[in-house]
């Protein structure tokens, strides 16, 4: 049995920061089947970065609630490459968004994070106590600065100020509206395009990065958003969530998969120069599965769902705008 709905969503106004993102873009998909009012602001309408324009369009849209999705976000080589872009953009965002939030009497708000934030080495699979028991990974510890610092805005406002805002922890996402861009992408999508561009090419290898041996636990967009929206209606506390499949794989299998996916028979070469990043990063996930929620896309279904959507961004007429 679910836990209880403290927060009924019917007749709420509730603002998706970061709705053109993928995770954003999933949660305003899952929240059309509430009796909800949906409020989104586009980039060219507010910069999020600016406290002021932050302020004012708290101020006059006046939500009930806030999902915190926004974010500048890539994979571990835009992370390493533009550590200062990762943790001022996002202390920037999310320090106006949840203090406009406080300004403005928000009820409700739900920041966030990444498994990033863990320490390098804490005990698999990781709980939410093993927060800031050790050190970082460094590819990505400028991300996982920022992310901390959210977590911890929105625990200091509910602790100082009685604020309900609360965090949730996704592990490595991915899904519809991703990022393909091969230098700053995720391993997922880098992997799909270049399986299906091998494919077309008709040649006999894909290099991935590293060695292929680190693992990594991967979520579905909707997924993650289905979650994000339970605990949005169920969760109340202080000690941010994590929000995962429960499972993990080589990025190497992981490749392989992609490879049958995309119908690539070729082979996969490593690039040990590029780094691994952490060797692993599997959450415990049993907090959320305690309150009722579990996770329905496999990786499977998940990854041919990805795979769809290249192949629709890749069929985008000439000319017409898609936004990643
Ligand atoms: O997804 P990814 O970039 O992010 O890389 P992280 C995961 C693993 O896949 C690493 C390997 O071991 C990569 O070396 N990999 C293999 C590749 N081939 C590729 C490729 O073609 N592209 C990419 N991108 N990786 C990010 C963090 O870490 O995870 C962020 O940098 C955030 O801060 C995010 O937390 C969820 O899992 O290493």
């Amino acid at each position: 049995m679910p836990s209880e709905v403290i927060y009924p969503l019917k007749g709420k106004r509730i603002w998706v920061a970061g709705h053109r993102g993928m995770v954003g873009s999933a949660v305003v998909r899952r929240l059309a089947s509430e009796d909800c009012e949906v409020l989104i602001a586009g980039r060219d309408q507010l910069d999020l970065r600016r406290q002021a324009a932050v302020e004012a369009w708290m101020d006059q849209a006046r939500p009930d609630a806030v999902i915190l999705a926004a974010a500048k976000v890539g994979g571990i080589l835009a992370n390493d490459t533009y550590p200062a872009d990762f943790l001022y953009e996002n202390l920037m965002i999310e320090a106006n968004i949840i203090h406009a939030a406080h300004r403005a009497d928000v009820a409700k708000l739900l920041f966030l994070g990444s498994s990033c934030i863990y320490p390098k080495e804490a005990a698999q699979p990781i709980l939410e106590s093993a927060l800031l028991t050790g050190p970082l990974e460094p590819t990505n510890e400028w991300y996982a600065i920022a992310k901390i610092a959210g977590i911890k805005l929105a625990q200091a406002y509910r602790r100082q100020h009685g604020r309900d805002f609360i965090s949730a922890m996704p592990t490595n996402l991915y899904g519809p509206g991703d990022n393909f861009d091969l230098n700053t992408s995720h391993v997922l999508p880098a992997l799909i395009r270049k399986a299906h561009e091998a494919k077309i090419a008709g040649a006999n290898h894909i290099t991935i990065w590293g060695t292929g041996a680190p693992r990594r636990e991967f979520l579905h967009a909707d997924d993650c958003a289905d979650a994000l929206v339970f605990m949005l209606q169920r969760y109340s506390d202080h000690e941010h969530v994590n929000v995962g499949s429960g499972e993990d794989i080589t990025i190497l299998d992981l490749a392989r998969l992609v490879c049958d996916v995309v119908g690539f028979e070729g082979d996969i070469r490593t690039d040990p120069s590029k780094p691994d990043g952490t060797m692993r990063k599997l959450m415990s996930g049993e907090r959320l599965r305690a309150m009722g929620w579990v996770p329905k896309i496999s990786l499977l279904d998940g990854s041919k769902d990805a795979y769809r959507d290249w192949r629709d961004f890749n069929s985008t007429p000439r000319g017409a705008t898609v936004d990643r």
